[in-house]
């Protein structure tokens, strides 16, 4: 239920190898010089910060032979994943928060496999709130790029050619009909195919455009209200705009605002449901005297209540 102030777990995952860009291993030592866990805990969350997770041995991947050669790293991204699934599983039941502070969007394979065990194991009904301006629903088949941070979605969502990469843990899917794309402005075309035929359900930056984050937004979250839910939130760099946030490797134009997003992060803390939260992309070689990774540290502590003015105090529900 509703914790009256919730306990906040921190990981670093500095991963690189899922894109093609080097650089996203240093996003958690730049958020934590953003003052992360600091700004955190000065809000009174008890914050906990686990550390960064040190760079496992490469394992077999057991993907099928062209599978792996499609792939970039299937050998380090296999053994990450599962690296990244175990913690984020020993978090998720030890109560609180988790908030993931990559790293490329490959980790995401591990941290949402993990709150969909969770979320089985406490009964509840696990959502994803992948805010990008891609759809990352690649598979080893489809990939231009070989890239395995274009693959994290189609992961979650089990897909069959990318299982092995887990190992002996149990697979939890996530239904895809759970699963909310928003921000979406860049597709392969194999992958629009597959995020259709899944339904997957999309916000594209049109829709945005048109209809506006908060009305979008609201009725995602007027779904889950009331159900047994846990959300969990994947914010990809490149959801915003490169202007505000230029830190990332690949920019697509015609992202969100500094005002959307912070409009996002604060309907969020306000719905009570967001168990848990991956910060993604951020490539600080690239920023500009920090300001994406300040940015960044805004929109959590956003998300974490921060309010312009009082407002009625709402808490992150503890899942
Ligand atoms: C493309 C691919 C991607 C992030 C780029 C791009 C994927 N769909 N994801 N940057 N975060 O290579 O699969
Ligand atoms: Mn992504
Ligand atoms: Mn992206
Ligand atoms: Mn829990």
């Amino acid at each position: 239920g509703l914790g009256d102030w919730a306990d906040v777990s921190l990981l670093g995952i500095p991963l690189e190898l899922g894109a093609s860009e080097a650089g996203s291993i240093m996003g958690p030592a730049a958020l934590r010089t953003a003052g992360l866990p600091a700004l955190l805990g000065e809000m009174g969350y008890r914050v906990t910060d686990h550390g960064d997770l040190a760079q496992p041995a490469a394992v077999e991947p057991g993907l099928k032979d062209a599978d792996a050669k499609a792939c970039r790293n299937p050998g380090l991204i296999a053994a990450w994943t599962r690296l990244i699934h175990d913690r984020a599983y020993e978090m998720a039941k030890g109560g609180g928060v988790p908030v993931f502070m990559g790293g490329d969007h490959s980790l995401s394979m591990g941290t949402v496999s993990a709150m969909a065990r969770h979320c089985r194991d406490t009964n509840r009904e696990l959502f994803v709130l992948w805010l990008d301006a891609h759809a990352d629903f690649n598979t080893p088949a489809t990939t231009p790029s070989g890239n395995m941070h274009g693959m994290s979605m189609a992961f979650a969502c089990g897909e069959p050619s990318l299982m092995p990469l887990l190992g002996d843990r149990p697979f939890v899917p996530v239904p895809p009909e759970n699963v909310h794309i928003f921000g979406l402005r860049s597709i392969d075309k194999e992958e629009r195919g597959a995020v259709r035929d899944k339904g997957i359900q999309v916000v594209d930056m049109r829709m945005i455009d048109q209809a506006s984050v908060s009305i979008l937004l609201q009725g995602i979250l007027e779904k889950i209200e009331g159900r047994r839910a846990h959300l969990h939130v994947s914010l990809d760099v490149d959801f915003l705009d490169p202007s505000i946030a230029p830190a990332v490797g690949t920019t697509v134009p015609g992202g969100a605002t500094y005002r959307e997003a912070h409009l996002i992060m604060e309907m969020l803390h306000d719905s009570g449901l967001v168990g848990s939260l991956d910060i993604v992309e951020l490539n600080p070689f690239l920023d500009e005297r920090g300001r994406s990774a300040r940015l960044l540290t805004e929109l959590v502590t956003s998300l974490f209540g921060r309010t312009i003015i009082d407002r009625p105090a709402r808490r992150i529900r503890v899942a």
